[in-house]
């Protein structure tokens, strides 16, 4: 079982700040920022594309879950990223939708 799904099963602890059916958002344990949430789909998916080929209205759902996160924080703008295979930075095989906010982002990003 991939450490994210073990956080879905309550296996390890995770400091969570949402949970419906289908989508789990908790801290990131090494925050890039005040506000850095990780919204995932309770299911096991590899990556984002895998999500939107097999269950997109939860990829829909990880969406409205960050916005509202955003709202209930007054962020003023937000980042959105997904991590996709090792040479973007993607390190846990198990999809998830960074929610980065509460300082400025520079573009492009490193
Ligand atoms: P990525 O590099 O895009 O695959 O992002 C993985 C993120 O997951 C990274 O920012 C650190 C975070 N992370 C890794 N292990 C754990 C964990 O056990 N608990 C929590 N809360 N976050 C984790």
């Amino acid at each position: 079982m991939c450490i994210f799904c073990k956080i879905v099963a309550k296996e390890i602890p995770g400091d969570i700040v949402f949970e419906s059916i289908d989508v789990l958002a908790f801290n990131d344990l090494t925050p890039q920022a005040p506000t850095h949430v990780l919204i995932i789909p309770k299911w096991h998916h590899e990556s984002a594309a895998e999500l939107a080929a097999m269950a997109p209205t939860t990829l829909a759902e990880l969406f409205t879950v960050a916005d509202q996160i955003a709202k209930e924080r007054e962020l003023d703008g937000y980042r959105l990223a997904f991590n996709t295979g090792e040479s973007a930075g993607q390190s846990v095989f198990h999809a998830h939708l960074h929610l980065l906010g509460g300082r400025p982002f520079a573009w492009p990003p490193g």
